[in-house]
């Protein structure tokens, strides 16, 4: 991703006004779709997925609300289906800008981003159940452009957590379109991914100091379920629906996220002990089946942990 920046200084007698003010930029993405088998375990067990870049969920975009996006889907020769991208930060159209590309084929589209806040960025292509399911989805944040504000304020860390759906082997489209043939639940393209205490074989866990104020932005990635996003032995400070500055709610135990839809949660653990916390989908049935990540909040926390642009966690 290359991006250019633009700085003005406004000054008036000399004075300066506003030392800082980021124009609008132009955003160059290009993705490649890869189709291959990957891990979905901890335990290294592999299904063939369909992938934005390789990875599950595919590359964080991140730009600044006014923005202009230049995107390329790039649909490699050695795949087997037609793919598309759907930004749901984009203002296009379906039928033109969304369209499918065959494999071998690229296609570039550019959407400027005006509004703010966590949206998912998902494939379309017929059939859309099917390719959701198999990992085509990810995630674009758009920054507001007034910045952090008292309503909005800087985050100690971030983190980025895309909730997916895992159907057995050779499922079909018709049964993954009605649900049926679900295995299990991805964080971050695995099943209990950062879960060591659900999985033996989870080596990784989110990390953050005592006090500090950690911000998650949350994609429910999963074709029919809704997600009750809670922090078992916590609150959520702050969530702002769909990430907007403006749609603030206060002091929240359990959040509602349909399908396709995302949200940003700060969570502040106490500052004068270690602790931790699961975020769980509190539909139990999602959350046995792999939807819990620990949060562990302890002085030792990981440095490079949810700062400067290290916001989905892979191994
Ligand atoms: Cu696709």
């Amino acid at each position: 991703m290359k991006m250019k920046k633009l700085l003005t200084a406004v000054t008036f007698c000399g004075v300066l006004l506003a030392p800082t003010v980021v124009q609008a930029e132009t955003v160059k993405v290009d993705i490649p779709v890869i189709e291959k088998s990957m891990a979905v375990d901890n335990a290294g067990n592999e299904q063939v997925m369909w992938t934005f870049g390789g990875t599950i969920p595919g590359p964080l975009v991140r730009v600044k609300q006014g923005d202009v996006v230049d995107f390329t889907l790039i649909n490699m020769k050695d795949n087997k289906q037609s793919h598309s991208m759907d930004f749901h930060a984009a203002r296009v159209d379906v039928l033109d800008e969304f369209a499918a590309v065959s494999p071998g084929k690229s296609k570039g589209f550019q959407f400027r981003a005006d509004y703010p806040g966590v949206f998912i960025y998902h494939c379309g292509a017929d059939a859309m159940s099917e390719h959701i399911a198999r990992g085509m989805y990810g995630v674009i944040i758009v920054d507001p452009k007034d910045g952090y504000s008292e309503a909005y304020p800087k985050p100690d860390r971030e983190y980025v957590i895309v909730q997916g759906d895992l159907f057995k082997e050779g499922t079909s489209a018709g049964d993954i379109t009605k649900n049926i043939g679900k295995q299990a639940n991805l964080i971050n393209g695995k099943v209990f991914h950062y879960d060591p205490v659900h999985d033996q074989n989870a080596s990784l866990a989110l990390e953050s100091k005592p006090g500090e104020r950690v911000r998650f932005y949350f994609i429910n990635a999963q074709i029919n379920d809704s997600v009750a996003f809670h922090p078992i032995a916590g609150i959520w400070d702050r969530v702002w629906d769909n990430g907007n500055a403006k749609n603030v709610s206060y002091g929240i135990q359990t959040y509602n996220v349909p399908p396709a839809h995302a949200v940003t949660l700060d969570l502040i653990s106490p500052k004068d002990r270690p602790t931790n916390n699961a975020l769980v989908d509190h539909q139990m049935k999602n959350a046995l089946s792999g939807a819990i990540t620990v949060l562990m909040n302890h002085e030792g926390a990981n440095e490079t942990y949810g700062r400067d642009g290290n916001l989905i966690i892979r191994d």
